[in-house]
């Protein structure tokens, strides 16, 4: 989506009134500085249009597959219908209340069970609307798995969408709003500056009150199996990155979506956990600066570990430099990270650079980059929108990011893999922001690929039986969202 298009229409909402700062009263109860009020963009036949063309045009770049429209009533329910009528798409009209008389049906229009709905809303604060929308959309047998919003409060919609098994893609979001209004002297530093803080003072949903992991413990049992492909047929998928296919195949033959965490100080203990473990992992995930003994024989009796297990190699080094540093940083140094780990991760805060710069050297080598789209600990930045900007900088280059770090499956590309850090048996966390989640969790709930495994393993008294257990959780966990346990 162009920003200047965007940066344009956020100007256009501020003329016609649809954004105020004040004191205004939400439905929810709570007091707000700033109030967005979409339900006079009926009164604007060229927002109208310019609004549901955005909004159709983001799912299309999501690739979002759906057989019928909702819009959220009543100020999504034009919107719906201009995008319904424009492309030629059926809707569906979800009832407030139901008729006192005849079919008694809260959802108008033709659908057949099992079908996908997508739903359209303006403005979203906690998500509930939306949420309320879906539930009366699975009453009637419908499936919802993904929404599209124009304005994002960025108040915690995203999360608890998510916690519900929903994706919600903003428009626009809070913070981009005040910077195009601040930046275009609509509002002056004072007011973006309490607005900001009202928002990040009132944020709804708090996954730490749930479980404490990137968001919380989805209420549903498991995720749509329908849509699901087994890892070997996603290692065989035409886009899938060769690294990708391989780790894919390497975790269907050991049955395994286990990696584990070898945080150690000692190189010998690491190479003996991974010549212990190697059998039950399709991935070793190394930090190798933490090690007080590092010798450059190190990489290669490792890598014939790798060799001897058939795992790979991850240096969770999360590059965060400008290309032309990290491009140094994974070549040479004194690690030389290029040379023997398969796979390195990356932030994407420095922008497209960091990828640019690790896939000179990185690409030539066959060797494959996750970025981290969200983080584990308490508090992490990378949320919302940042996740979502990882995820179009992963797709704009999948020549060499084959994948994330994240809480959940956020991409629904089946060429992506999602790894997620963060997995213990017991719920909890550390007393350093730490926070964890079960396999079963991640696996088959939150729809991730892949379980990073450290101290659930690394403390126990017999990390080989525990490596086992946390192997045979991820598979079962897998294979039940496969609907095949
Ligand atoms: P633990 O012992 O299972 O908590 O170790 C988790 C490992 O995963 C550790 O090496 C972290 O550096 C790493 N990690 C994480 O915990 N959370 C993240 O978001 C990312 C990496 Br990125």
């Amino acid at each position: 989506m162009e920003n200047v298009c965007l940066d344009n229409l956020i100007l256009k909402l501020h003329d016609v009134n649809a954004v105020k700062f004040g004191e205004y009263k939400l439905k929810s109860g709570m007091i707000t500085p700033i109030y967005v009020d979409l339900r006079v963009l009926v009164s604007h036949p060229s927002l109208m249009n310019q609004v549901s063309s955005l909004i159709y045009q983001r799912a299309q770049e999501e690739e979002l597959k759906f057989d019928s429209v909702c819009g959220v009533p009543y100020t999504a329910l034009p919107l719906a219908t201009i995008i319904c009528s424009r492309h030629e798409l059926p809707m569906l009209i979800r009832r407030k209340e139901a008729k006192e008389y005849g079919t008694k049906r809260m959802v108008e229009g033709a659908f057949c069970e099992g079908e996908t709905c997508l739903i359209i809303e303006d403005t979203v604060t906690t998500g509930t609307s939306i949420l309320e929308t879906a539930e009366v959309l699975y009453k009637e047998g419908l499936k919802v798995t993904d929404a599209i919003v124009l304005m994002d409060r960025e108040q915690g919609g995203v999360e608890m969408l998510r916690s519900q098994g929903i994706r919600l893609h903003p428009i626009i979001s809070m913070f981009k709003l005040l910077n195009v209004l601040l930046a275009a002297e609509r509002i002056d530093a004072q007011t973006a500056q309490s607005v900001r803080k009202f928002i990040l003072a009132n944020n709804t949903f708090s996954p730490k009150e749930e479980n404490g992991h990137f968001s919380p413990v989805s209420k549903k049992p498991c995720k749509d199996q329908t849509q699901e492909l087994s890892y070997g047929a996603r290692a065989k998928l035409p886009n899938t990155h060769p690294l990708a296919s391989k780790l894919l195949r390497i975790m269907e033959e050991k049955q395994s979506n286990l990696c584990v965490s070898a945080d150690m100080a000692g190189r010998k203990e690491l190479l003996q956990l991974a010549d212990s473990l190697g059998s039950k992992i399709c991935l070793l995930k190394t930090h190798v600066d933490i090690l007080q003994d590092y010798a450059p024989g190190f990489n290669q009796a490792l890598t014939a570990l790798a060799e001897k297990h058939n795992f790979l190699i991850f240096e969770d080094r999360k590059f965060a430099d400008i290309g032309n540093t990290v491009k140094h940083q994974y070549e040479g140094g004194l690690y030389k990270i290029s040379s023997w780990s398969h796979i390195v991760n990356a932030h994407a805060v420095p922008g497209p650079g960091v990828v640019k710069g690790l896939s000179a050297v990185g690409k030539p080598l066959g060797r494959g980059c996750l970025l981290i789209a969200q983080m584990s600990s308490e508090g992490s930045l990378a949320t919302g929108e940042y996740t979502q900007a990882a995820l179009k900088m992963a797709k704009e280059h999948s020549d060499f990011v084959f994948g994330f770090i994240c809480g959940s499956n956020i991409s629904r590309q089946p060429e992506f893999i999602h790894m997620t850090p963060g997995v213990k048996m017991q719920a909890g966390g550390d007393d350093l922001g730490q926070q964890y989640a079960s396999p079963e969790e991640v696996i088959c709930n939150k729809g991730s690929d892949v379980i990073i495994v450290g101290r659930g393993i690394l403390g126990a008294a017999d990390r080989v039986e525990m490596a086992e257990s946390y192997r045979k959780s991820g598979w079962e966990a897998y294979r039940k969202r496969l609907g095949q346990a």
